[in-house]
């Protein structure tokens, strides 16, 4: 017995450890597969998604929607499809929450705020910018050709012009008859879904399951000169993160500065909520923080997933959006909170 023990012993000791280095290779195989990611939407990446390619943004903007639908059916990138729809409002005079057009301050200045992001997590963005239509396409090349994120007031300008973008004249015959009879009572009292706020936040994602987002505005109109509002800070106005889905929101810019909503949003997704839900659990996040200010203001979020569902939310009636998605344009009336 006592002379057998040892080489039991051995016996034992041997095939432990090949039963270790066999369980040691399994784990490296197992590893290189990286069970995790065949679970994660980024296993989607390059793949069509299954709802197919989408795009949404804030208010009946289907107009900036029939544009980003153009570079996606092509099999574009979304990031090219978000800039195209934002560059619709922003040159169209009739918006006047947006680029040319745009409602000016309180001094009669157009101010414009913008942000944009792209699949990689890159973000680009400026603000209190003046004199130029296209602030989405200064923020896309602040992302694309700084090391920065954002940009703001005379130095954003200064890079706009540096990189061939025209100074002009944003403020139109229409706007400035607007703000000259504001000027009248001079009352900054931000109200309920007004003028229709136009500003669009809008998020898209493409035939290779691409996630990006775009937001621009001219901001509140008659607000304080030198105020800058959610729309061109990352994680407010907008936020996509490629793994997990895409948000973006139009409304009293402060309410969403304090609380981050876009951010919000994708990481209730990111939790597991579908898009609705996400936006859903936003608004009421907002809501039950500052109630009063929630009360009597709007926002409203529009947001897609990586698979292509899509939502959207407010705290008031009166909050619309435009999808494109399997080849319609549809303008969709928003749920809300207060009924
Ligand atoms: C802002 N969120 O500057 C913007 C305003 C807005 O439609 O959405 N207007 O606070």
């Amino acid at each position: 017995m006592n002379n057998f023990a040892p080489k039991k012993f051995f016996l034992m000791a041997n095939s432990r450890r090949s039963f270790l280095s066999k369980a040691f290779l399994g784990a490296t195989a197992l590893g290189s597969l990286d069970y995790k990611s065949l679970f994660s939407p980024r296993f989607l990446d390059g793949k069509k998604p299954s709802n197919g390619p989408i795009v949404i943004a804030t208010w009946d903007n289907r107009k900036a929607t029939a544009a980003a639908w153009e570079v996606l059916h092509q099999g574009g990138r979304a990031l090219d499809a978000v800039e195209a729809g934002a560059r619709v409002p922003e040159a169209d005079p009739e918006d006047m929450s947006v680029g040319y057009g745009g409602l000016p301050d309180r001094d009669g200045n157009v101010t414009l705020d913008a942000c944009i992001m792209d699949e990689f997590g890159n973000a680009g963005s400026v603000c209190f910018l003046q004199h130029i239509m296209h602030a989405i396409s200064v923020a896309r090349l602040v992302m694309e050709k700084t090391p920065h994120v954002m940009l703001a007031g005379d130095g954003a300008l200064d890079f706009a012009l540096k990189n061939g973008f025209q100074k002009e004249n944003l403020l139109t015959p229409k706007a400035e008859a607007a703000w000259k009879n504001w000027l009248v009572r001079s009352e900054y009292k931000p109200v309920v879904n007004w003028e229709r706020h136009d500003t669009i936040g809008i998020v898209a994602l493409d035939q290779k399951s691409q996630l990006s987002g775009a937001c621009t505005t001219s901001g509140m109109g008659f607000k304080m000169r030198g105020r800058v509002g959610d729309s061109p800070v990352i994680g407010a106005g907008m936020f996509s993160d490629n793994e997990v889905g895409a948000a973006a929101c139009t409304g009293l810019g402060e309410m969403v500065l304090r609380t981050l909503g876009s951010f919000v949003v994708v990481e209730e997704m990111r939790n597991g909520k579908s898009p609705q839900k996400a936006a859903e659990a936003a608004i009421k996040r907002i809501a039950a923080k500052y109630p009063k200010q929630a009360a009597e203001n709007q926002i409203g979020f529009v947001a897609i997933d990586k698979r292509g569902r899509f939502g959207a939310y407010a705290l008031q009636k009166g909050f619309n959006y435009a999808v494109y998605q399997n080849g319609k344009n549809q303008v969709f009336d928003s749920d809300y909170l207060f009924k």
